[in-house]
Formats: structure tokens, sequence, C-alpha cells
């Protein structure tokens, strides 16, 4: 899973530390063309904009702090998002709209040995380097579609991304600080603050054992580029399998903590039920609960969309993607009599356990409506459930997704 990649060189990691602006739009963001995210009962229309630097075409979910979703038609094209379609979420809208490269500092301290500060070039040389592809998926991914709906940032399913992530073991970075035993968790935090004084600054922890299991990175590069300022330029922290609550961007500061973190994000924010899948039934609101923390498998697919027309009788080609969440696919199986018989789809290239994963399937569908799900299958023998899981969070949506099409005489 360690590659080195000799396209990085230290010049294109360290440039481009500062972009201007960021999020003030410099053109009219209501110029710009609409989509329909296709929320159930309620407004789902979003504008396209392509006002964030170093951002593409993107759907504007909030403009502060910036919300960013990515359009379905992306996953299409590619199985590795590429950084400047890539989604875009902050808790706070204070957020530096430049990072010195030269003058950044990452520090490590608390329950350790020795305190430690890093400059970008002691982490580009003097750590072994590590890569691989994972995906990076928001706990409240397509929380949109909750049926009954929830409150929170009414995602579609474009709040999440794979990428190639390159940087530096975790591991290694602690044992240079060195730490002292009896330590329980790592906290993180970034270079955005709370905008109001009292509010909560955003921190994330690991457990120590997890901190420290050589595959948590700490990231200075995105397919094969530095990381997009909103994306946490210039580092990051990078946990395959886990949802990107987790993934803290501009990573500045590094704890080691003697006790639980019980800060308002680990203890209070980001809990889910207790349960396979956090589902409960929809409504309830009082149960066991404990951090979010591994992703389940999910497959969508990505070449049709909602009510699409198509040739009934005709072989029709369905492609889509596929994550197994905290491991690989093992398959993805195809179902257009609403869950009767399934079929096995073809899946493409494996990019490692955290990546996604490309599958595509031949069907035919009779006239009229007809309705297709997709259904993965995980390499731990986790599938994804037929009925919907719910919870009041709106976290970790993973039940068979459809899609609708009408079937006639021409597409
Ligand atoms: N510093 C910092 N890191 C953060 C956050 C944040 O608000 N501040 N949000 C987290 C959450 S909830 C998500 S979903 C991901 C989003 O990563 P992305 O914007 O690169 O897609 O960043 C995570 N890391
Ligand atoms: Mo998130």
């Amino acid at each position: 899973m360690v590659h080195f990649n000799p396209a990085l060189s230290r010049r294109n990691l360290l440039a481009g530390a500062a972009v201007g602006g960021l999020g003030l739009a410099a053109q009219p963001l209501w110029a710009q063309t609409m989509v329909d995210l296709g929320l159930p009962g309620k407004p789902s229309r979003r504008p396209m904009t392509k006002a964030f630097p170093q951002k593409g075409e993107m759907i504007l979910q909030r403009m502060r702090p910036p919300l960013l979703e990515t359009p379905m038609a992306v996953f299409d094209r590619h199985i590795l998002t590429p950084n400047d379609q890539f989604y875009v979420r902050w808790h706070w809208a204070n957020i530096p709209e430049s990072v010195d490269a030269a003058s950044f500092r990452l520090k490590l301290h608390g329950h350790v040995e020795r305190t430690v500060e890093l400059t970008l070039n002691d982490l580009l040389h003097g750590f072994e380097r590590i890569e691989y592809v994972a995906v990076n998926q928001c706990s409240g991914n397509s929380r949109g579609l909750f049926a009954p709906s929830v409150a929170g940032a009414e995602w579609g399913h474009g709040a999440m991304g794979n990428a190639r992530w390159t940087g530096v073991r975790l591991r290694d970075v602690l044992d240079r600080a060195g730490v002292k035993a009896g330590a329980v968790d790592v906290r993180f935090g970034g270079l955005d603050e709370a905008v109001v004084g009292e509010a909560p600054k955003f921190l994330k922890s690991l457990a120590v054992d997890h901190a420290r299991d050589g595959e948590v990175m700490i990231a200075y590069a995105m397919n094969g580029e530095a990381l997009p300022l909103l994306n946490g330029f210039p580092l990051r922290l990078v946990v395959p399998g886990w949802y990107s609550t987790y993934w803290v961007k501009m990573l500045s500061d590094i704890e080691v903590l003697s006790a639980r973190d019980d800060n308002f994000w680990m203890a209070k924010a980001y809990q889910v039920p207790k349960t396979p899948f956090g589902d409960v039934p929809p409504g309830t609101v009082d149960f066991p609960k404990e951090a979010i923390s591994r992703m389940v498998p999910r497959s969508l697919i990505t070449n049709l969309v909602e009510g699409q027309k198509v040739m009934a009788g005709a072989p029709l080609m369905i492609s889509g993607i596929a994550m197994g969440g905290d491991c690989g696919v093992a398959r993805v199986e195809i179902s257009t009599d609403g869950g009767a018989t399934w079929q096995i789809a073809a899946l493409g290239e494996d990019l490692g356990p955290y990546s996604l994963r490309r599958f595509t399937h031949k069907i035919t569908m009779p006239a009229g409506t007809g309705r297709i799900a997709c259904r993965c299958t995980n390499t731990k023998g986790i599938s994804q459930p037929l009925a919907m899981n719910w919870n009041p969070g709106g976290y970790m949506r993973a039940g068979v997704e459809t899609v609708t099409v009408v079937a006639g005489e021409k597409a």
C-alpha cells in the first residue's frame, strides 16, 4: 500500500500557499445554473458555483462557512475525485485566507517526552513518505435524503470524495515527540477558529492506539498536488475507513492527552445510536449513543439521474461507485425487481481497501417505470441494509439506494 510518487516535488508542495478572498464571491453566484438534488419533500434546487478559490464547478450548499458539494457526474467521470471538484465542509467561518508555507509549524505537545515543532520541510524530508487512496466522506453525507427529515446540512450524495493521499505516518511523528506511558487520546486542531468567543474550537481525537496504527497519515498532498486551501492546506489528518469529521484540516496542533477527550466535538457532537448502521426507528430521540467512527458500505449509480428516460427492451449499461467503508468492496449486486433477485456487477480497478471502486452492469428494462437498486457487500461480509437506516443526526446513511427510470419507445 506504500508507494513512492516521484512526480511529487518539494516545489509543487510548498508553492501556491495563498489564495485570495475565501468564498467572498468575485462573480455573481445567482447567475449560475441550478441543480436539483432530488431531496424528498423539501426545496432541493441549489445553485452551481465557480466562485471559490481553487475550485471548479460545485454545488453551493452554504457560503460561510463554505459548504460545497461535488456534483454526481464527477463521480461518473472519475474514480479519483479531482481536487478542484472535491467537496468542502468547515464548521466555522474563521478560516485563514492564506497559509505561509515557510513559517508554518506543526506543534506536538501534552503527554510527551518533549514538545516538538516541525516545519513542512521537516515533514517532507525527515520522515518516510507513505501514500494510499482513501474515501473522505462526511458523516452527514446524503443527510438531505433522510425521511423523516432531520436538522443539519442538507447534503445530497456529494459530501464525499476519493483521493490519493501522500504524507507521513502519524505514528512516526508522534514518536519524534515520544508518547509517554498513560497516554489515552491524541487530539488534533487546525488553524481555523470559532467565530464567537465562547463557541468551541473544532478539535477531534483518536485513541492513542489508533493514532499509532501506522495507517493514520498526516497528508501534505492529494492526488499528487498540494492540498487546496479549502481542503486543508498545508496538512490534514487522513484517517482511512473513518468518517471525515476526524480528518482535521490545516492541522497545526497535536496534543497527547492522559485522559479521554471530552471536548464538545467528541463527547456531544457526532453521536450515533449504538446499533448496527447507527439505525433507530424514525423519530426516536433517546438511545444509547457513541461517537461516530468507522464507515459502512455504500454504493450509488452515477450514470443515471432520478426519472431518467431509457429505451424499453434495449441493453442499458449502468455504472456507479461503491465503497466497503472500513475495508474493501467484495461485491456489488443490482436488482431491477425490488430486491427479489440480484445480479452481480463487474468491478473496476482495485485501488486498495479504502478507495472507491467502479461497478458496471448491463440490464434491460421492460416498458414502464422501474427501479434499479445497487447493494455493496464489503470484504468483512457486511452488506448494505435493504431498509434505509435512520437516526436524528442524519449520519451514516447506508441503506440500498435506488434510481427510478422510465422505459419507453425512446431514451
Ligand atoms: N480544521 C478543520 N478540519 C475539519 C473540519 C473543520 O471544520 N475544521 N471539518 C471536518 C468535517 S466534519 C469534514 S466532513 C471534513 C471535510 O473535508 P473536506 O472539506 O476536505 O472535504 O473536514 C473535517 N476536518
Ligand atoms: Mo462532516
